[in-house]
């Protein structure tokens, strides 16, 4: 389920750069910020079957391999995130894919340089979200719970 109570939900993976650059808690301040809610979240190391699955839309590409590697080489922090159109509200606070083209402000505009290192991954429309979400997550890892602020969201 992608459709909730609260809107949409979508992944976030705050990849192994994020982690490792201690970047977890500035990434997810933007996401509750703006209104969005944490519906799951899982620190992991992702396997490379489950990698390959991820990138199933890359698997033809140069750099797949490379991807495969990057997402593997050390913890993740998976994140279920719902709100009124959080699949595409999440893309735009991360910014463009290519951390050089990202305004300022976004998450990539921001906090990165570089193409594979680039902190975050966020599901690019609802069907993804349906297929990557259960890559990471359980239905019953999903938790229901009002934001005090929720009359305004
Ligand atoms: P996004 O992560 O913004 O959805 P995608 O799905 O197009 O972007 O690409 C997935 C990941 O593949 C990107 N986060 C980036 O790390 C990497 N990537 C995309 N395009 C290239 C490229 N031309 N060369 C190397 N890596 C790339």
């Amino acid at each position: 389920m992608t459709d909730t109570a609260s809107g949409e939900r979508t992944l976030v993976l705050i990849k192994p750069d994020g982690v490792r650059r201690g970047l977890c808690g500035d990434v997810i301040a933007r996401y509750e910020r703006k209104g969005l809610k944490i519906a799951a979240a899982k620190m992991l190391l992702v396997s490379k079957e489950t990698a390959e699955r991820h990138y199933d839309e890359h698997k033809a590409k140069p750099f797949f391999p490379e991807l495969v590697r990057f997402l593997t080489s050390s913890p993740v922090l998976a994140l279920a995130v719902e709100g009124r159109n959080a699949v595409a509200v999440v893309r735009l606070l991360n910014g463009a894919t290519k951390p050089w083209e990202a305004v300022a402000g976004t998450v990539r505009g921001d906090l990165a340089l570089a193409l594979t290192p680039n902190v975050v991954h966020a599901s690019d429309s609802v069907a993804t979200a349906q297929r990557e979400l259960p890559l990471y997550f359980h239905e019953k890892d999903f938790v229901s719970y009002q934001r005090v602020d929720e009359t305004f969201l």
